[in-house]
């Protein structure tokens, strides 16, 4: 029996420059770096074969030599394992790269080419391709390869298999499809991904951003007598969620904070919460959202809202603005009714159809 973990995408030393996380950007770091010591853990308990780490474990315009021996310190923890690892767009192999300045320990093997290559151990063929530049394009990828079917074969690789156009390494499935590996362990999509049932993806093993929802980590895999088996083991110490909230004019703040907490009993790791709100208001009933953020934060690891919601139309300073036109016509026609909730609300349905839909 051969058992494996396969992880992807640290993206260690992420800047979160373009994110709403920016602010947080240290705390976020370390996460990551948690949850890839995990990893390493993990590794050591299930006492596995193989590490099979494809691509982006940082990104290289911010990753110090620090770090990278961090990184090197955590490899050597764990020398009865081999570790293999194929560099991706954000560290590729390359003369002048990190990759080179720190002495990879025997155990660890790096794929360094944009050609397929080889490592032959006992257990296992084990096939890899590195980047050594950013953008990676290439025909023919496996070359044309033999596999010895005497033995698992097992293909490592950072690439795209879904975007035939990705400057990234679009790998095309129905050239995997030719080979009889045992496993195809791929790098690049931080959504968990699977693209048959032997060619996955782990995706990032912390997740960056609000895109990456839902539980993330590794792959651990067995393949015995020919038969593949594979469980994703969650790992990341945060999730990230989006909930919508919608609000009328009769908003209870203690109705939201119920719903929120029940949802935070569901995790046992940091909750990062987009809170969405919909629906309506007037004007008198207006949100603070700075404070109900304030209120709402204690209860997270981090929450950021998104207002979406709409403002009940001021009848008054419209109808000045539109006495002459059909909007003002509208108004007169409706204010002559008697006033109830009715007339109302066909008052502001109307003027949101004469006003936003009436503009497109
Ligand atoms: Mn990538």
């Amino acid at each position: 029996m051969l058992s494996f973990l396969h992880g992807s995408d640290f993206h260690l030393s992420a800047s979160f420059a373009h994110s709403s996380l920016r602010e947080i950007a240290i705390k976020r770091r370390n996460d990551i770096w948690r949850s890839v010591e995990s990893l390493f853990e993990l590794a050591k308990m299930k006492e596995v074969d193989f590490i099979f780490l494809t691509g982006d474990l940082f990104n290289e315009e911010y990753f110090t030599l620090s770090e990278m021996k961090r990184l090197v310190d955590l490899f050597n923890l764990i020398p009865e394992i081999n570790i293999i690892i194929t560099p991706g767009n954000h560290d590729p192999y390359r003369q002048d790269s990190l990759w080179t300045v720190v002495k990879m320990p025997d155990h660890v093997f790096l794929f360094k080419n944009e050609r397929i290559e080889k490592l032959e151990f006992p257990k296992a063929d084990i096939y890899g391709i590195a980047f050594e530049n950013q953008h990676f394009k290439k025909e023919n990828l496996l070359d044309n390869l033999l596999l010895n079917e005497e033995k698992i074969n097992i293909l490592a690789i950072h690439g795209d298999v879904y975007d035939p156009d990705s400057p990234y390494l679009s790998i095309d499935r129905k050239e995997l499809k030719k080979y009889p590996f045992d496993y195809i362990a791929l790098g690049h999509i931080h959504k968990p991904a699977a693209a048959d049932s032997r060619t996955m993806y782990p995706g990032s093993i912390e997740p960056l951003d609000f895109g990456e929802k839902g539980a993330h980590g590794v792959i651990y895999g067995e393949i015995e007598d020919g038969v593949l088996r594979t469980e994703r083991i969650s790992l990341s110490k945060s999730v990230f969620l989006e909930h919508v909230f919608t609000i009328d004019n009769s908003f209870n703040y203690y109705e939201l904070e119920g719903e929120l907490s029940e949802i935070k009993k569901n995790y046992s790791n940091k909750v990062y919460l987009r809170l969405i709100l919909e629906g309506s208001l007037s004007k008198e009933y207006e949100i603070d959202m700075e404070s109900l953020k304030e209120q709402l934060g204690g209860f997270f690891e981090y929450i950021e809202i998104i207002d979406n919601i709409s403002q009940e139309y001021d009848v008054e300073k419209i109808y000045e603005l539109n006495r002459s036109n059909l909007i003002g016509l509208f108004i007169d026609e409706i204010k002559m009714r008697k006033e109830d909730p009715a007339s109302k609300i066909a008052l502001q349905v109307g003027l949101e159809a004469l006003i936003e839909h009436g503009e497109k």
